[in-house]
């Protein structure tokens, strides 16, 4: 028998644990926008114990245990399944948890001080390539790639957070796929693009479908601090892996995140 939720192996059922559903308005948005942001998911301790992990990483990674040196690993591994999380993704990339892989994860880190040139916008448009695309069919959404940004700091609106072009996972006339993408609808100025501002321990959810980029820090009070996490089918990929997520590091998770790492297959051999 198979788990309502989770998914059937060589010991039975595993069931999954308990998630928080997205709200009906959250899919009228990702679906409208393709993207959306829900302030606050993070109490001040998790928001406070996660930084202190990631600033630890960034700043001097040898100094952690091995098994520890990744943006989720240690006090920040209970990222990789949060119950908000699992909730829309369970509703846009599969039902089952197990038909989820964590593909690609890593840190945010731009300042007033230090940043460069950020405006690189990129994707968009109706995508066939399956890592990309969006799509709507028998009542649900079918989405490939999806990014769960966790903002650590707050971002204060047009300083910093990443630009979106609000639909443009469904664009028809234009693509970024086969570079029809118009330059004039990527000027910072064009009034397409929306941000947003929230507090620290917010959640940013977008398909990686949506033309996107990040922007200029501005914020001289505090420096970004994001961890930015590609979730997608299994059955797919679309990033290199990242060496932070190697075998010690997976090793040291609790099993039922270390699956979300498996390889990209989903039937098992039979013969
Ligand atoms: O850093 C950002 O705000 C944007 C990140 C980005 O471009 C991406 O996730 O592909």
């Amino acid at each position: 028998m198979k788990a309502a939720n989770g998914h059937t192996d060589a010991e039975g059922p595993v069931e999954s644990p308990p998630v928080h559903p997205m709200t009906e308005y959250e899919k009228f948005l990702f679906d409208l926008k393709g993207f959306f942001v829900i302030p606050g998911v993070l109490p001040e301790d998790e928001v406070q114990s996660v930084r202190e992990h990631v600033d630890t990483y960034m700043k001097d990674p040898e100094s952690l245990p091995e098994h520890l040196r990744a943006p989720i690993a240690g006090p920040a591994e209970f990222l990789v399944d949060h119950p908000r999380v699992m909730g829309i993704l369970q509703e846009v990339i599969h039902p089952e948890r197990d038909r989820i892989r964590l593909e690609s994860v890593f840190v945010s880190g731009r300042s007033a001080a230090t940043t460069q040139n950020q405006w690189r916008p990129h994707v968009g448009g109706t995508n066939l390539d399956p890592s990309l695309s969006y799509r709507f069919h028998n009542g649900r959404i079918y989405s490939g790639m999806t990014r769960i940004v966790w903002e650590l700091n707050e971002v204060r609106k047009g300083q910093g957070g990443t630009c979106l072009v609000p639909g443009s996972h469904k664009a028809n006339l234009v693509s970024a796929q086969d570079g029809t993408w118009p330059e004039q609808a990527d000027d910072p100025e064009s009034g397409l693009w929306e941000t947003y501002g929230c507090p620290p321990g917010s959640l940013v959810v977008f398909s990686e479908g949506v033309r996107h980029t990040g922007s200029a820090w501005t914020n001289p009070d505090n420096p970004r601090r994001a961890i930015l996490i590609a979730y997608n089918h299994v059955t797919v990929r679309f990033h290199e892996p990242k060496p932070c997520m190697n075998p010690v590091v997976i090793g040291g998770m609790a099993e039922p995140r270390q699956r979300f790492f498996r390889d990209v297959w989903i039937l098992p051999n039979r013969r």
